[in-house]
């Protein structure tokens, strides 16, 4: 059986989240860098995989599998350990609970801060950035509280939750880091200071099995 193949682009937040996946469960594949600057994503050819030109997307045996979850979902099915979504009802609830917050209430909100102050453009939108941190330290301010009662995002083992939301964080934390952050007082960074129990999760992420085979190629 040949590998499976993921099509990804560099730094993309739910491609992360996939590669930490096969990491963690150990199957190798074949990563398929899309360059985005070219525009790689809306080529004829990639097109026919992925009709919207949007990454991730897992081929595996002859299967094509668009979208985060759909694809960690797959993942899980077909390679089972170890498992991602829970043993128990009550895990798998708390899982999706913990991931269903992320994409309602922080991905967006860490996009409208990451996007202008990789561009350089934080202090031109100051007012909006800002407000979208207020927004941004509430939700990690419930995580930062989960944390401190539990070692992962749902509970005592990793699970798809901390996959999902560990690449938001470092995108939120890096484009944080930037200089001009301390202009705009966003109270993020450094996060070990601001919230020193999502900065031991990080630290823990860190020790994944893999974790540096799904670093973003352009951050290494
Ligand atoms: N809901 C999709 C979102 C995927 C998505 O937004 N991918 C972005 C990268 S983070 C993308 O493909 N951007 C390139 C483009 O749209 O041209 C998923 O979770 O897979």
């Amino acid at each position: 059986m040949t590998q499976p193949e993921l099509y990804f682009i560099s730094g993309s937040p739910p491609c992360w989240s996939v590669m930490l996946a096969l990491e963690v469960k150990g199957i190798a594949y074949e990563p398929r860098r899309l360059d985005n600057a070219k525009r790689e994503q809306k080529s004829p050819e990639y097109l026919k995989i992925s009709p919207r030109g949007q990454v991730p997307v897992l081929v595996d045996d002859g299967t094509t599998v668009r979208e985060t979850l759909a694809v960690l979902s797959y993942l899980d099915a077909q390679y089972a350990e170890p498992p991602l979504f829970g043993q128990t009802p009550v895990e798998t609830a708390r899982i999706w609970q913990a991931i269903c917050e992320c994409d309602a209430n922080l991905r967006d909100t860490v996009g409208e801060i990451s996007r202008p102050l990789f561009r350089g453009k934080g202090m031109e939108i100051a007012q909006q950035v800002t407000d979208a941190a207020e927004k941004v330290r509430a939700e990690l301010d419930l995580i930062e509280t989960g944390l401190s009662k539990e070692a992962w995002m749902a509970g005592d083992n990793l699970s798809a939750a901390d996959l999902i939301l560990y690449p938001v964080i470092m995108q939120l934390t890096r484009a944080a880091a930037r200089e001009g952050e301390a202009a705009l007082e966003l109270g993020i960074h450094p996060l070990a200071r601001h919230f020193p129990n999502i900065d031991g999760w990080c630290r823990e992420m860190e020790k994944l099995p893999g974790y540096d085979n799904a670093f973003p190629p352009h951050w290494k």
